[in-house]
């Protein structure tokens, strides 16, 4: 245990699961005909920017401690980086925080135009469920547990959580906010996904009742505790460490962790919850370090 903390790289292992995630992702997205060249051109342009890949390497990482045959996960994780994808794209559009500026390359929108932005976001998503319910893309996956992986990604990301949180972080612009209102924006906004992500490589792992929920419990923890990270970084970065507009939170009023508690108290929260979630791993021993590893990198990221 202690030889592997010490060897472990953060980065390389995200790194190791991105490679696969991207290879797969680079000959699925294509085009299909010459109709939608610039369709898949557009959706394209944001799946390659450049982004962390957390979200499959937190896939893989749950699903490590349950199971080992790692790919029948990659589809899945593919998925959900689309979703992921999809909804920074229509985060960014002038309808919404009108950024022009995301993983340090301009946004869709401002390369594609508004219309074609607003169709590879829905393209994107759509394309996540066409992923995860294949059975020909996943024949190792039996039925009952696509669908329960379909159905929570479905929950997670819609008007009961991601989406959720999106409406309620527009409705909040311009300081119309108090403490409840910012903790039900970030655990909607970005925590559901987060969390669903650690519950997904459960499921896919066939984890018991009580495995599913701790993962899911975990991922809540570091959910939070990355967006809480996210606002402090909007704050004390700059655009070219973030690879998106700085002080963008700050110029549009949004409901943050430290517009109410300031950044001091927003670190202790963000810190409390990562040893919550540290918590919760004491039972799966040296299987779960990567998941302790990536709960340590989020709260010490510098994008
Ligand atoms: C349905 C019209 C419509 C819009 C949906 C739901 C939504 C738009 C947007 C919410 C997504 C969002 C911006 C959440 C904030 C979470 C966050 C900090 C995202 C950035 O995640 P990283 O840092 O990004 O993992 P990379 O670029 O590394 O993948």
């Amino acid at each position: 245990m202690r030889s592997l903390q010490m060897n472990f790289n953060i980065k390389n292992y995200i790194n190791f699961w991105a490679k696969k995630v991207d290879s797969w992702l680079d000959s699925y997205l294509i085009s299909t005909d010459p109709h939608i060249n610039g369709l898949t051109d557009s959706m394209r342009y944001s799946v390659f920017a450049g982004g962390k890949r957390l979200r499959p390497a937190l896939i893989y990482s749950s699903f490590g401690v349950f199971d080992g045959y790692f790919d029948k996960v990659t589809p899945f994780a593919a998925a959900v980086e689309l979703l992921h994808t999809y909804s920074l794209i229509h985060d960014d559009l002038p309808a919404m925080d009108d950024d022009d500026l995301r993983r340090g390359k301009p946004t869709n929108h401002v390369v594609f135009g508004e219309g074609v932005a607003i169709l590879a976001g829905d393209a994107l998503l759509t394309k996540s469920f066409e992923i995860m319910t294949s059975r020909e893309l996943n024949p190792d996956v039996e039925p009952e547990i696509m669908l329960e992986a379909a159905n929570k990604f479905a929950i997670a990301t819609g008007d009961r959580g991601m989406v959720g949180g999106q409406f309620a972080d527009l409705k909040a612009e311009g300081g119309n906010f108090d403490e409840n209102t910012v903790a039900f924006i970030h655990m909607n906004k970005t925590s559901a996904l987060i969390a669903y992500c650690l519950e997904l490589g459960a499921i896919l792992g066939y984890a018991d009742e009580k495995g599913k929920k701790d993962m899911l419990l975990f991922g809540k923890n570091i959910g939070l505790a990355f967006q809480i990270v996210d606002d402090i970084l909007d704050l004390t970065s700059t655009s070219e460490e973030l690879g998106k507009n700085a002080k963008s939170d700050l110029k549009k009023d949004k409901a943050t962790y430290p517009a109410i508690f300031g950044i001091e108290k927003s670190k202790r929260i963000a810190d409390d919850l990562i040893n919550t979630a540290f918590s919760i791993l004491d039972n799966y021993g040296e299987a779960a370090l990567p998941l302790k590893e990536l709960a340590k990198f989020v709260i010490q990221r510098s994008n």
